[in-house]
């Protein structure tokens, strides 16, 4: 896995993505009602980058006893966390699939394809995020192995619903849409927006799903107290590199690479961190936060070749172009 030589992260990607996706096919096989199943995997298995899943086992390699066997050799990392880092692909799936709406951000092209209600039509995309956010805590629940203990498991379970609802991702799509103009104005003049409510909105939106990843990686496979504080805070800003990169991408990608449609965010007036800050001042609070991303980890106490694939995953997020 990880070597004193130079870390291989095409490598790392493939692996874990061909594991993942291996998995979520698996998961996601139902046939019955089939336009559902079928909507269901259409915005589940085809693209992706895979960098939330990628991430729960990144985390947990990282703190695992020894690579790939835990507890005697009774299961390995991926066995534990291969239910959790699916769930995650699919609450985000079901995410991405909701925003697209046009009662959200109406978008027509997600991962280089016509996205989900385009092809199914508004109300099976919306019922295929609804199966999917239940499916997605069904597998987590059914398919972690019995290595982790019960209580650890409803531990899990309670913040991956936490992260998905009004604490998170539901409850800062709310104030997102907000600032676009899409809500009652009347909200967005009653919260005002600033840098720390931006942050907030971009911390909830994003960063609550990726801190869940990296956290319940290293939980699953044993972190504790301030280790898995620790793995909290790395996915939160974590998030919050990611989102700013996003909101620069919207600005200066185009539609070939980033797969979806650029300048989305300038039409709908919505409140971003480059229209706060502009180009070059988000850029460099981008790399500020790499850099503070690094030092936790090494602060964590981890041999660095145990930590080569979260700091790949974190310039990665950062340096991506789609
Ligand atoms: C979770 C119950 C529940 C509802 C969803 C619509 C909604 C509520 C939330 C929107 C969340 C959202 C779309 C946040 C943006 C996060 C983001 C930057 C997504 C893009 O992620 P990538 O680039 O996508 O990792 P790929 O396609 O690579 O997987």
């Amino acid at each position: 896995m990880v070597s004193g030589t130079a870390f291989d992260f095409p490598s790392y990607v493939q692996d874990k993505r061909s594991l993942l996706e291996a998995c979520l096919a698996e998961y996601l096989s139902g046939n019955e009602p089939p336009a559902l199943w079928d909507s269901m995997r259409y915005s589940v298995l085809e693209g992706g980058k895979r960098i939330r899943g990628m991430l729960c086992f990144a985390a947990a390699e990282a703190v695992a006893d020894e690579a790939g066997s835990l507890a005697g050799g009774a299961a390995s990392v991926a066995d534990i966390v291969m239910p959790c880092a699916c769930a995650i692909e699919m609450v985000h799936a079901m995410s991405l699939i909701h925003d697209d709406l046009p009662v959200m951000d109406n978008d027509d092209f997600r991962r280089g394809r016509p996205t989900n209600h385009k092809v199914y039509g508004e109300a099976l995309a919306l019922l295929a995020g609804d199966a999917l956010l239940v499916r997605a805590t069904e597998v987590l629940a059914r398919h972690t192995p019995p290595v982790v203990d019960r209580q650890s498991l409803v531990d899990v379970i309670a913040e991956f619903a936490r992260v998905s609802g009004a604490y998170g991702l539901v409850g800062g799509q709310v104030d997102d849409l907000a600032f676009s103009g899409q809500l009652a104005q009347q909200l967005a003049e009653q919260i005002g927006v600033d840098e720390k409510t931006l942050r907030s909105i971009h911390q909830r939106k994003t960063g609550a799903l990726l801190s869940f990843c990296s956290w319940s990686g290293a939980y699953l496979v044993g972190a504790r107290g301030e280790l898995a504080d620790a793995f909290k805070q790395f996915g939160e800003l974590l998030g919050l590199a990611f989102q700013i990169t996003d909101d620069l991408l919207d600005v200066t990608g185009d539609i070939k690479t980033l797969g979806k449609t650029p300048g989305k965010d300038e039409a709908a007036q919505k409140t971003t961190w480059v229209r706060m800050f502009g180009v070059e001042k988000s850029r460099q609070q981008v790399s500020e936060l790499q850099e503070q991303l690094e030092e936790l980890l090494r602060q964590t106490g981890i041999a660095s070749g145990r930590r080569a694939a979260l700091n790949a995953i974190v310039n990665y997020a950062v340096t991506r172009q789609n």
